[in-house]
Parts: structure tokens; sequence; C-alpha cells
């Protein structure tokens, strides 16, 4: 049987670590999430870590070749998957096309982008409310959290079309329950 590979796509605070978290349990995926990846070699204090932080506390993105390394390990230390959920990866043109070629040379391409559409209001509330409790820099200021929202406008949204131009974008209505939503995603999923 064919591997379900599936991108969770959308912008920051669109749900994607949540609903990941449903999905991988009813299908027995993979969660892959650049930003937990990220997080957690911040808090072993890893020199990619400490790199990474400044640039994740500004909002800004971290370069390609440390999140595409980051993912070719973690595809290669999971053979035996039924699938992965690429959580807030790709995020740039170079990204979407690393993460091709690494699918096509083991012909286990990316079936459909899942792109959670969320307006910008709702989007700052969100990231406003977890910052809150989850400590994190980038959710604490609404400055912060307005400039990854321009952020993945200008360098992250661009790659709807690239998934278009191969039949795979899915949008998916991010507004409502979480119940709501997973079952969207899951009529998407088919
Ligand atoms: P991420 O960790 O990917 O963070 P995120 O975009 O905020 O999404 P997340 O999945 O965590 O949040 P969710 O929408 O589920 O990235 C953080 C940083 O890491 C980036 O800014 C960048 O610096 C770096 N990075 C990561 N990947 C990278 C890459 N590939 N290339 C370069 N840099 C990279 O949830 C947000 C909140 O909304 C939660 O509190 C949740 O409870 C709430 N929520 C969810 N669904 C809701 C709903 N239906 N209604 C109301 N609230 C809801």
């Amino acid at each position: 049987m064919s591997k379900l590979n599936i991108v969770l796509f959308g912008p920051p605070g669109a749900g994607k670590g949540t609903q990941s978290a449903f999905l991988i349990q009813r299908y027995g995926l993979v969660h892959l999430s650049t930003g937990d990846l990220l997080r957690g070699e911040i808090k072993e204090e890893t020199e990619l870590g400490i790199a990474a932080k400044e640039l994740m506390d500004r909002g800004d993105l971290v370069p390609d070749h440390i999140v595409i390394g980051m993912i070719r390990n973690k595809i290669e230390s999971h053979l035996e998957a039924k699938g992965f959920i690429f959580d807030g990866f790709p995020r740039t043109q170079a990204q979407a096309e690393a993460l091709d070629e690494m699918l096509n040379a083991k012909s286990e391409p990316i079936v459909a982008m899942l792109a959670l559409e969320v307006p910008d209001e709702e989007l700052v509330k969100r990231l406003a409310n977890r910052g809150k409790s989850s400590g994190r820099a980038d959710d604490q200021d609404e400055a912060t959290a307005r400039k990854r929202i321009a952020v993945y406008t200008r360098e992250t949204s661009p790659l709807k079309e690239y998934y278009k131009a191969q039949g795979k974008f899915m949008p998916i209505n991010g507004v409502g329950s979480l119940d709501e939503i997973t079952d969207r995603l899951v009529k998407a999923i088919g």
C-alpha cells in the first residue's frame, strides 16, 4: 500500500499542531513538526538550537539547509512509517523541492496539501492566547505574531501554487470547533 504522506499547511496559529495530534492517531502516521524539532534543539541547548532561537524569537524563518537536514534525518529514521504528517514544513520553495526529491526517490510522494485557512485577526487572537501559557517568546508579543503572519504571506503561502500545479492543493476552512475542523480534514483525506 502506498504511504499517506500529507503536508498540513497554514499560517502560524491556524491549528496545524492541534489537528496533527488527531490525524496521527486516526491514521497511525508519524508527526514531523519542524517547529517542535527546533524547540527540542533549543531546550537541549545544542549549537543548532542556540542559532535557531534568535531567529524564531524574532519571527523569522530558520535557514533552509537546517530544517531540510532535520527532516531528512527523521524520514530516514522512520522507514517503517505508514506515512508522515509534515507540520510547518515546507515553508519555502527550496524546502518544497527538497521534500519532493527525498520522497520521489522512494516513490512515496506527497498525496495532498491540506491548507487550513484562518483570517489574520483570528490568528493574532489565538497566538496571544497560547502566549499566556506556552511561554513562547514568538507568541507573546503581538508585533512578532504579526511579523510571522507577514513572513508566511510573503514566503510560505506561494507554496499553494506549487502544490496546485501538482493537483494536490486542498483548502480547508480552519475556523470552527476542533472537531468540526478534524471532520473537514478527514473528509478531504477521504
Ligand atoms: P511552528 O512551531 O510551526 O509554529 P506555528 O506556525 O505557530 O504553528 P503551531 O502548529 O504551533 O500552532 P497551531 O496552529 O496548532 O513554527 C514556529 C517557528 O519555528 C517559526 O516561526 C520559524 O521561526 C521556525 N520554523 C518552523 N518550521 C520552519 C521551517 N520549515 N523553515 C523555517 N523555519 C521554521 O495552534 C496555535 C494556537 O491556536 C493554539 O493555542 C491552539 O490551541 C489554537 N487553536 C488551534 N485550533 C483552534 C481552533 N479551531 N479554534 C481556536 N483556537 C485554536
